[in-house]
């Protein structure tokens, strides 16, 4: 009797050890279950599972269930949560090098843009926002993003003038905007539909998928290919979390960070195809429109915010990658 109790004891104990160091990750995202980028860090999840011999795990709090992406990424720092799936553009005023690839019609093409961030640049801004509690592990795509208008179509560069227009919490969104003429209203994107809808805002810019997605073509029914930026998404890990684990366990997130892009990749452009399929079914209006006055009006943006010798090195590395 004995000998079994000390032997449920040592099974218990180990058990228990196991417990503790069995983790499941949490991360944030404020998409919906079927979007690539949710679909993509649940694949990521698998791959740490078959990695670490069962030991972690991801799960995935979608659809803004642990808040807006400046909520998450706050959480993120501190340790409260260990991973977050955000557009680039919330860490623009955390992390400046983070600027760069959210500039406006800085990338020529998908392919470029995949070079840039497949290379030493996009590693050396991961690495940049460590100093600032982030450990960078993956950009995913989030294609080209365009404007789009619920009363007035946006047909030229000055249909601009004057619209209000919702961006993401950076100050180089506004400043994006109010280089083409109109006003900037910075909001998470949890509140654009109900602001299209009351007229809160006139207008707001994304990639068809979130278009679709978040229903904005229903009530901004005009598309305005404008695509002024490429800003990709970023998986973020935190750092005060980071620091806890072992070489190894780091290197199998970073070994399933990697390994998810190709998937995300494959699974964005498939959604792009459907979503505008989704949106133009929906009654949304495509408009091709002529980008250069908005190239053009981008100057005083690039001399506003791509201002010292490192960010004006990390541009020029851009535009010098073949
Ligand atoms: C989408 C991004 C998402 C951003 C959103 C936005 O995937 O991370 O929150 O745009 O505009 O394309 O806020």
């Amino acid at each position: 009797m004995k000998r079994f109790k000390t032997t449920l004891l040592a099974v218990a104990a180990s058990a228990l050890a196991l417990a503790a160091h069995a983790t499941e990750f949490r991360s944030a995202d404020i998409h919906p279950d079927d979007y690539p980028t949710v679909t993509a860090v649940k694949f990521m999840g698998e791959r740490l599972k078959q990695l670490s011999g069962g030991k972690h795990s991801i799960k995935v709090f979608n659809n803004s269930a642990l808040g807006n992406e400046k909520d998450t990424i706050e959480q993120t720092k501190i340790g409260a949560l260990q991973m977050v799936r955000v557009n680039i553009a919330p860490m623009n005023n955390i992390c400046p090098e983070t600027q760069v690839p959210t500039m406006p019609f800085l990338f020529r093409s998908v392919e470029h843009m995949h070079k840039v961030l497949d290379g030493p640049v996009g590693e050396d801004i991961l690495r940049s926002c460590e100093k600032q509690g982030f450990i960078g592990l993956a950009f995913y795509d989030s294609g080209a993003r365009s404007m789009f208008t619920a009363k007035k179509p946006v047909r030229s560069f000055a249909d601009m003038k004057g619209l209000k227009v919702r961006v993401q919490q950076s100050d180089l969104w506004v400043s994006m905007i109010e280089a083409m003429g109109a006003n900037a209203t910075p909001m998470p994107m949890g509140e654009v539909y109900t602001g299209l809808k009351t007229g809160l805002i006139d207008a707001a810019e994304n990639n068809y998928p979130t278009y679709e997605s978040a229903r904005a073509f229903e009530v901004a029914k005009y598309y305005s290919k404008t695509e002024h930026s490429m800003a990709p998404e970023m998986l973020l890990f935190s750092k005060r979390v980071w620091d806890k684990l072992s070489p190894e366990e780091q290197g199998w997130l970073r070994q399933a960070a990697k390994e998810s892009v190709p998937y995300m990749r494959k699974q964005w452009a498939e959604r792009e195809v459907k979503s505008l399929a989704t949106v133009k079914a929906g009654g949304a209006e495509i408009i091709e429109i002529d980008k250069k006055p908005f190239e053009a009006a981008m100057k005083p943006v690039y001399d506003k915010f791509i201002t010292d010798a490192r960010l004006k090195d990390l541009v020029k590395k851009v535009q010098d990658t073949q």
